[in-house]
């Protein structure tokens, strides 16, 4: 028969050529197996069920891998029952050693560990369930039989819940060579609701069949048992394109960064192991990488996807670096993978897996191999074309890019999660996050606190009540500024530091609002945190951060009128032209913020549009008078403050306080 074409030219053959039945190692019998069936296929449910399938395949795909079998059938038929067939040697018959009254195919069929996979003899690369055989499958199995047609003989065999059910018989002379499995599996193990997916083993098939090129698998199903429209009930598998074709396939309709895609494979040379890839990328989906060894899914990854994640990055760094892209440092793996649709294939000896489920490759061998070859395959795929190079050099700086903003986004929302954590205790905050929009009212009592917590509107704008007189800056030791408990509830609240330290981009406002009393404690309570603002945050007023309140001071209503008035002129103002000349208007006046209405205070001071806002403005080119000013009104110096008094006593006028 014509040999399969090879990935692993002559060593299948140079291996298997010399096969004797005492290659097979014998380890136990399969008690255990039906005794705790999750010990060696993970379970006993659909997943593991499967598993039992996979297993036969595999043992046919590495007769075909190791270039002995081409085509391969694979049925699924009412009652559960699988079929596989392959047309390569057929499983050895001659009696084994040890045994002497045993068929080799018996031996492997009834004891664990049992196949030349263990010892590494039989195959070069072997796929199988991680080794734990056809016995497995036969101890799980109501029933199984196998037929070898070897030497133009055919023989046939059958086996119930893994015991011979009767001798292995030549049942004549075939034209054929080649195995068949055929099994059931047993309900008593997988109980009687759980059955075969057609579609999963029609997946199961293809991408074998994907997996090496070198063979062709005919799928068959019964019509009976398929439930979805995708499933064919018949088919036959082959992909002369091997993983370029299932790429293709997976993303059929998508746009690439790069039309060509990146492609390769190598031949097993000196028995080191063979790679196969194929990877694209699709920026409008998420990546995916799909990788196998010896046609094993392993879904886990491992070290050949190491191998790949790290050959791509370091050939695309290398580019952008003599290309002279000073973004290129920033780029990891992830950011090259993201975006990566990825199929990779190794063929090695002896595969080492890791986990519970044993689907991720741990060989390190697979990631000095894939990483060899895989760089250097890409970077003549990049100096073939700058063009597309670049175009993937850049979207991949821009993925880069992304993650960087993304951690910076984080990483400022774990600053404001902890920098709330740190607000002071009086501070009734506002729920939204960002500055934008934002206010902080700090106002003169605890009462007046109160007033303004129930007015304001919980989104934006947060309250901060001051107890007494803060802490005159103008006047005090520098020292002192840091153990005033109202000064340093205020910078707490701010979060934006001060003197040296002020970091406008801190700043947890977009607008501070002092608002105290329309009288002279609120004055003084205003100069007070304006010189301090002024002496400490000069940047906060230059950036139009800080405004003052205008609450009314006065009330008037008459038959269900009622009118605010900011002062005295403004008061007479509104009486002459909002009322009857000789009514008999009712004119309360404030003591204090803390004495309106929450409803009051949020009409009059508080709801933007209807308020009226000072802004605090200190024109830089104003700085020397305006220190001047600070000084002498707040300063050290009461004798400066005098001359001021003197100075200005002609503007002062009565007012009833
Ligand atoms: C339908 C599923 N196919 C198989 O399970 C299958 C196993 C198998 C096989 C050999 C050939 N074909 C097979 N199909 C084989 C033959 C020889 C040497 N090695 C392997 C030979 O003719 O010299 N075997 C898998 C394991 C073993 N055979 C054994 F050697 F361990 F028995």
């Amino acid at each position: 028969m014509a040999k399969a074409p090879d990935l692993f030219e002559n060593h299948g053959a140079e291996k298997t050529a010399g096969y004797t039945a005492k290659d097979i190692e014998v380890l136990e019998g399969l008690e255990p197996v039906r005794r705790r069936p999750g010990m060696y296929i993970g379970g006993t449910d659909e997943r593991a069920l499967h598993h039992l399938a996979a297993e036969i395949l595999d043992n046919a795909m590495d007769e075909a891998v190791a270039g002995f079998a081409t085509r391969i059938e694979f049925e699924l038929s009412l009652d559960d029952i699988v079929t596989v067939r392959d047309n390569g040697r057929g499983i050895p018959i001659d009696p084994h050693p040890k045994f002497k009254n045993k068929s080799a195919l018996e031996v492997i069929m009834t004891t664990l560990h049992a196949g030349g996979k263990f010892g590494g003899k039989v195959y070069d690369t072997s796929g199988g369930l991680h080794g734990v055989g056809s016995s497995v499958v036969n101890a799980l199995s109501e029933w199984l039989e196998v037929e070898v047609a070897r030497e133009r003989q055919n023989h046939v065999m059958r086996f119930e819940r893994g015991k011979p059910a009767g001798k292995l018989k030549n049942t004549g002379s075939v034209n054929r060579r080649g195995t068949i499995v055929r099994f059931k599996p047993d309900a008593q193990i997988f109980g009687s609701e759980a059955h075969f997916s057609p579609a999963m083993l029609y997946r199961m098939a293809k991408s074998k069949a994907y997996l090496f090129r070198g063979v062709e698998i005919h799928w068959r199903c019964d019509p009976s048992l398929i439930r979805n429209g995708k499933t064919p009930a018949d088919e036959i598998l082959k992909f002369p394109g091997g993983l370029a074709d299932f790429l293709r396939s997976e993303i059929e309709g998508e746009t690439t960064v790069s039309p060509r895609l990146f492609l390769g494979r190598t031949e097993n040379k000196d028995g080191k192991g063979a790679v196969e890839w194929a990877v694209a990328w699709a920026p409008e989906r998420d990546g995916f990488m799909q990788s196998f060894c010896n046609t094993i899914p392993t879904p886990l990854g491992g070290t050949h996807e190491q191998g790949l994640r790290n050959a791509l990055t370091k050939a695309l760094r290398a580019y952008g670096e003599r290309a002279g892209n000073k973004k290129t440092a920033q780029i990891t793996p992830d950011d090259v993978m993201s975006a990566a649709c990825a199929v990779l294939s190794v063929f090695i000896r002896e595969p080492e897996f890791q986990g519970q489920t044993k689907e991720k490759l741990s060989t390190q061998d697979a990631q000095r191999l894939v990483e060899t070859v895989v760089r250097d395959h890409f970077d003549h795929w990049l100096a073939e074309s700058p063009a597309e190079a670049d175009r993937l050099l850049s979207f991949v700086i821009d993925q880069a890019d992304d993650r960087l903003k993304r951690r910076q986004e984080r990483e400022t929302q774990r600053k404001s999660a902890t920098r709330k954590l740190r607000l002071p205790g009086k501070l009734t905050d506002c729920t939204r996050d960002a500055p934008g929009g934002t206010e902080l009212f700090l106002v003169e009592g605890d009462s007046a606190g109160g007033s303004a917590k129930q007015a304001r509107d919980r989104t934006t704008q947060a309250v901060l009540p001051l107890r007494g007189k803060i802490l005159n800056v103008a006047s005090a030791a520098a020292g002192k500024l840091a153990q005033n408990q109202e000064l340093s509830d205020l910078l707490l609240a701010l979060g934006c530091g001060a003197g040296s330290k002020y970091r406008e981009e801190e700043l947890r406002y977009e607008r501070v609002i002092i608002m105290t009393d329309a009288d002279v404690d609120g004055a003084h309570i205003a100069s007070l945190l304006l010189t301090f603002f002024y002496r400490e945050m000069p940047k906060l007023i230059e950036n139009g951060h800080l405004f003052l309140a205008m609450p009314p001071l006065y009330r008037l209503s008459h038959a269900g009128k009622t009118l605010y008035a900011r002062d005295d002129a403004h008061r007479e103002q509104l009486l002459k032209t909002e009322f009857k000349a000789n009514a008999k208007v009712e004119i309360s006046r404030f003591k204090g913020l803390g004495e309106m209405m929450p409803g009051q205070l949020k009409e009059t001071t508080m709801r933007p549009g209807q308020r009226t806002l000072i802004q605090v403005i200190a024109p830089s080119d104003a700085r020397a008078s305006t220190d001047r000013i600070v000084d002498d009104l707040m300063g050290k110096k009461p004798e400066l403050r005098f001359k001021f008094i003197q100075e200005n006593a002609q503007f002062a006028v009565d007012v009833d306080l």
